[in-house]
């Protein structure tokens, strides 16, 4: 993969990651005039869809949506071939974006980023590298993603295991022959619920190991249909604009009554049809209170367990399978293909770590509190430190030498997920407290770095040299953001939205669920009242 060898001592800013986040910001600093660099620990462009290439990955917002918008020749030439996106097509895109705005030519692969310091004297950070990089940069933009570093299961033995293991964030490049293996998976959300059919085909003998049973829904993928796609593309610009406007980054119709208030009848044939349509937000966004009503969810939860029940064969199966004890949507909802029905193939076991816990890695394979179980391969499907975990594995020192994980200790901080109070020109796209993981990314990236590229502009153009979040503005947005997640059911499961898959982190509901035309309206009028909450060096705004 060809990327700049030298990088200059001065720039004007970093960007850290080279997915989605970090190609378009430096796509936009170029458009400012500015000089930057993007630092990417990967071997090649692509961030999120660069790692995860275990088997079935795939992306859960349709093909259509799930793709830039700011250069309407490429959506119009760009030519998705199913309704969702596999990984090879997203990171064949990914490429395709940097080498045709030729993005390749400022990224610097196979390069960490470890630390990043704020020089108070000087009013620019110092940023290095695993490679020995030390560059000074006016601006930092942390273009990390939310589910980036894994999380390992917390038993102890892998390292003593003799077959092979995977990750799944982590999958080797040429993919594994499974072939006569007996393969087992821990597990089961969406990247264990997306790999084990494709497993269960390779393998000799598949076991999975779940924890939480979670929502599944169909995904009915498929060739995509080109007179939807030629419809979309007669009109894209509306498309796109209704989608940034929208709850979660797709226009759909809004619900407007309440679960509890029609019969079990018409309940159920809204259910259906929105079931039928294969995506995340039909079922969820039938009703007004479906994510703030325990009641009103049971009915949708209730919908979901009748197809798992009518789906698997073994009634004992089956209801190992079954989510319990969560409601539907509050730990993120799943989309497969075959998921449930793979439980009917002889040649797959489902094991409940609720009834038998998982006790410990084996030189052979996996212990419970029942038995041994013996495997030539461990798939492991166990998740990330996500949203914080990628910022706080870079040193990063603000004012004062404050570093950002004591800033974070409690759970993370900041105004609308864009910038730190303490860590000027310093910027987190999709961060915590902004609608990130509860949105369409592809939607939520382009508006912050859109953003961002407005704010630098700005202060090139009034000769100011810092921005940084005022405390106040910060804790206000927070408070905004706790109420709004409190208003709902998300903070009362164990989930990583809540930080609860990692022990010891914080729990704090970190995404911002006031939707995405709601925030983005908030950021225009921050942005139209001079930065309004920012503190701009030379003048304070707000
Ligand atoms: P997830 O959704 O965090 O799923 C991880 C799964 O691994 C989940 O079922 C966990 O059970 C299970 N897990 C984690 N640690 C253990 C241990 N120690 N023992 C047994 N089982 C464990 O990660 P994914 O990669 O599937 O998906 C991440 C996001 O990517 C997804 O939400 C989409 O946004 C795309 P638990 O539920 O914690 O009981």
């Amino acid at each position: 993969m060809s990327s700049s060898s030298t990088v200059p001592a001065e720039l004007d800013a970093v960007v850290v990651g080279a997915g989605f986040s970090g190609l378009y910001m430096l796509y936009r600093l170029r458009e400012l005039g500015m000089s930057a660099r993007v630092f990417e620990a990967g071997d090649d462009v692509g961030g999120t869809w660069y790692w995860n290439r275990y088997p079935g990955a795939r992306c859960d917002v349709e093909s259509m949506h799930y793709s830039f918008s700011f250069d309407p020749e490429l959506e119009q030439e760009w030519e998705w071939t199913e309704k969702y996106p596999s990984q090879p097509e997203i990171l064949a895109y990914i490429r395709h974006v940097a080498e045709r705005h030729d993005l390749r030519h400022d990224v610097v692969l196979s390069t960490r980023v470890t630390a990043a310091h704020f020089d108070e004297g000087s009013r620019r950070w110092t940023v290095r590298t695993d490679r020995g990089h030390v560059v000074s940069a006016r601006y930092c933009v942390l273009a990390v993603g939310c589910l980036s570093v894994p999380k390992a299961p917390e038993v102890p033995g892998l390292e003593n295991f003799r077959g092979s293991w995977y990750h799944t964030s982590q999958w080797p490049e040429d993919d594994v022959d499974f072939s006569g293996q007996r393969v087992a998976v821990i597990g089961t959300g969406s990247s264990g619920i997306q790999a084990i059919p494709i497993l269960a085909e390779r393998a000799a003998e598949l076991t999975v190991f779940q924890r939480t049973a979670n929502f599944c829904l169909p995904t009915f993928n498929g060739p995509i249909d080109r007179e939807m796609v030629a419809e979309i593309k007669a009109t894209y610009p509306e498309v796109r604009e209704a989608g940034r406007n929208s709850g979660f980054g797709i226009a759909i119709e809004a619900p407007t009554r309440s679960a509890l208030e029609v019969s079990e009848d018409e309940r159920l044939r809204t259910y259906e049809e929105r079931w039928n349509r294969g995506n995340l937000t039909g079922v969820l966004q039938a009703y007004t209170d479906l994510l703030t009503d325990q009641a009103a969810n049971d009915t949708a939860a209730d919908f979901v367990r009748d197809r798992i029940r009518e789906t698997v064969t073994d009634p004992a199966t089956a209801e190992k399978l079954l989510p319990r004890g969560h409601a539907f949507g509050t730990k993120r909802p799943c989309l497969g293909t075959g998921y449930y029905e793979t439980f009917n193939r002889d040649d797959v076991h489902l094991v409940d770590l609720r009834e038998t816990p998982l006790v410990e890695i084996t030189e052979r394979g996996l212990r419970t509190s029942e038995r041994e179980y013996e495997f030539d391969s461990i798939v492991l499907a166990t998740g990330f430190d996500a949203m914080t975990g990628a910022f706080l594995a870079i040193d990063i020192r603000g004012r004062d030498g404050l570093t950002l994980r004591e800033k974070w200790s409690q759970g993370p901080v900041g105004y609308l997920g864009l910038g730190v109070a303490g860590f000027p020109n310093l910027f987190t796209i999709t961060g915590p407290g902004s609608p990130s993981v509860l949105s369409n990314m592809i939607v939520s990236i382009e508006q912050h770095v859109d953003w961002i590229a407005g704010l630098l502009s700005h202060l090139d153009a009034n000769g100011l040299s810092t921005v940084e979040a005022s405390e106040a503005a910060e804790k206000e947005w927070g408070e905004h953001v706790r109420e709004c997640g409190e208003a709902t059911l998300y903070p009362k499961t164990d989930s990583w939205y809540m930080g609860a898959n990692v022990p010891g982190k914080p729990r704090v509901f970190m995404a911002y669920i006031g939707g995405v035309g709601v925030y983005r309206e908030k950021c225009r009028e921050v942005a139209g009242n001079g930065y309004e909450g920012f503190v701009l060096q030379g003048s304070v705004a707000g």
